[in-house]
């Protein structure tokens, strides 16, 4: 079953800015991550992935790098992150450094300049182009709105970015970029982290003849994800860098389906340890932004499903995540964050440790955080969000109102709010006022409470981790569906060599009731875990409360 360290891991995710704030300038940072080990340590989780800690100006939070070998210095110094290092080290907790490889900062050194001449050595490590008929050299969108060109005085040519102007393209075409992006990757590891996350990585491939793009969704797509030597490209960074070490890496990978997921997974192929995929989170995204489109859990259920076969019958591995700092709150979404706040946020975290893949946990998740409700358009941080509500102002569709509720609803503030750790002023995260609003209901939702509830999400959590280190089944077992027609269970078995799981979890706020006697032929069974009192008896036949989950050992 090829073990792994990375498999059998749970990865919790810190956003550095909002996670502790240690020298009370209202922004996180990273003495404040190391105030907060034990924290870690007594969830019991094996790795932390942070975001972006690199030197940088912040556009987009850390996703636009200035120098890829220094730290931010709101964040600290680089001596805060070799001491952080150390002490995760005593912990037995490992490092997950964010790459940003597909992008710089405008005001990296290499982009400086480039931008100076045509003819300069660095010139060729960005995406250059004359315009077309006194517009862009194409249609491309960026991801945060208008067209991905920038046009240059300087010297009378466009430049490319996906993200933000101030995000422009690397250019990987460029061998001589490449070796230094590899040296930069080696350098790291030689420091010690023990994998990465690759931001964006499968849009390091742009199709040379930039064709216009005729396809849905953002534009050029079809020309700048999975492109023409993506592949070749990972390939050659693996081999030099992180497959020397006992690296995991996970990239992160839009527009891929289960199919291209395999070319990046496959273990054979020696790319990555596992892809973060994004299908299940854009149901509530089919008719654009600013409609919330309606979605069913069957959906939800047959791709997961077909993720799960396709993976592991072909020795492919993947992150489990529901939430990161680029989405909405996993409750408020596809559980209920009002009165049964804490029942679906333990469901949702047993969904998450119990099928075939790595879980990743966002901060704030395993005391269930909601969404934000921030009450004017002028309260959004998040580039993405400001780009968007321009976009619908200047559309003239929607009310005022109606932008604030979507916005609330979609933005990548909902998860970038400050940890709330305590009731006090500033909830504990810091003592001035946070970079980022808290979200109101801090007083009533923190860890200090959660840790005390009779019920905690917290300790539900923590169960679910030292359930996957006692039973293998967990990360090896295989997935195997079941009652896959209902419309309100997701149930599901994996079968491992000792022992195999039953889950039954209720995506309703409605009791629902099943019959596995037909699919199943056991008798006896015990149960794991569940997020109501039970008086453990079972049966093949019954009924689950309102997002009721059980995990029973077969
Ligand atoms: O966040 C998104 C949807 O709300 C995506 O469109 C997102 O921009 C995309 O998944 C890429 O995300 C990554 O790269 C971006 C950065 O802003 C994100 O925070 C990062 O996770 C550019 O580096
Ligand atoms: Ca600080």
């Amino acid at each position: 079953m090829n073990k792994k360290w990375w498999k059998e891991a749970v990865v919790y995710q810190i956003y550095p800015r909002s996670f502790n704030d240690s020298n009370q300038d209202g922004i996180g940072d990273l003495r404040g991550i190391i105030e907060k080990i034990d924290y870690l340590d007594q969830l019991g989780v094996d790795a932390i992935w942070l975001n972006p800690v690199y030197k940088s100006p912040n556009d987009d939070n850390g996703y636009d790098i200035s120098d890829y070998k220094a730290i931010m210095d709101e964040f600290g110094t680089m001596e805060d992150l070799e001491e952080l290092m150390q002490v995760l080290d005593e912990h037995n907790i490992k490092l997950i450094m964010d790459l940003v490889l597909n992008h710089s900062s405008d005001e990296h050194h290499w982009f400086q300049k480039s931008r100076q001449s045509k003819d300069n050595p660095y010139r060729d490590y960005y995406i250059w182009r004359d315009g077309k008929n006194g517009g862009p050299p194409n249609n491309w969108q960026s991801f945060f709105g208008g067209s991905a060109w920038k046009y240059d005085q300087q010297t009378e040519q466009y430049y490319l970015h996906l993200f933000s102007e101030k995000q422009p393209d690397l250019n990987w075409e460029n061998q001589e970029l490449r070796a230094k992006i590899y040296e930069i990757i080696n350098w790291w590891l030689e420091k010690g982290v023990d994998g990465f996350r690759l931001d964006v990585i499968n849009l390091i491939s742009k199709d040379q003849d930039f064709p216009d793009g005729k396809k849905e969704g953002l534009r050029g797509h079809e020309y700048f994800a999975n492109g023409p030597r993506v592949h070749e490209f990972i390939q050659e960074m693996a081999a030099k860098t992180y497959n020397k070490y006992q690296a995991m890496t996970v990239g992160e990978t839009p527009f891929v389906d289960k199919d291209e997921a395999l070319n990046f997974v496959k273990a054979e192929r020696k790319e990555f340890s596992m892809i973060i995929p994004f299908e299940h989170l854009e149901f509530d995204s089919k008719e654009g932004w600013a409609q919330i489109s309606d979605w069913k859990l069957k959906e939800l259920k047959d791709l997961m499903s077909d993720w799960q076969f396709k993976l592991q019958e072909n020795n492919g591995w993947t992150s489990l995540y529901f939430c990161n700092h680029d989405q909405p709150r996993i409750v408020s979404r596809y559980g209920d964050d009002g009165q049964y706040r804490r029942e679906s946020a333990k469901m949702l975290g047993t969904m998450l440790h119990t099928l075939r893949g790595t879980p990743f946990i966002y901060q704030g998740e395993e005391i269930g955080m909601t969404n934000i409700n921030f009450d004017s358009l002028a309260d959004f941080d998040d580039i993405e969000t400001r780009a968007k509500i321009r976009e619908e102002q200047a559309k003239g569709n929607l009310s005022q109102a109606e932008i604030l509720e979507i916005a609330n609803y979609r933005t990548r503030d909902n998860a970038r709010t400050p940890m709330p750790w305590n009731e006090e002023e500033y909830a504990g995260f810091s003592e001035t006022k946070p970079w980022l609003k808290l979200n109101s209901n801090y007083p009533e939702i923190n860890v200090e409470k959660e840790l005390a509830a009779s019920d905690s999400i917290f300790k539900y959590y923590q169960k679910l981790i030292a359930l996957r280190k006692k039973y293998p089944v967990f990360a090896y077992g295989k997935y195997k569906l079941l009652l896959a027609e209902h419309p309100d269970i997701y149930a599901y078995q994996r079968l491992g060599s000792k022992n195999n799981l039953l889950v039954l979890l209720n995506f309703s706020s409605q009791a629902a009731v099943f019959d596995l006697r037909t699919e199943l032929s056991v008798n006896q069974a015990e149960l794991l875990l569940t997020n109501y009192q039970s008086e453990n008896k079972f049966s093949l036949k019954g009924s689950l409360k309102p997002y009721e989950a059980r995990v029973y050992l077969l």
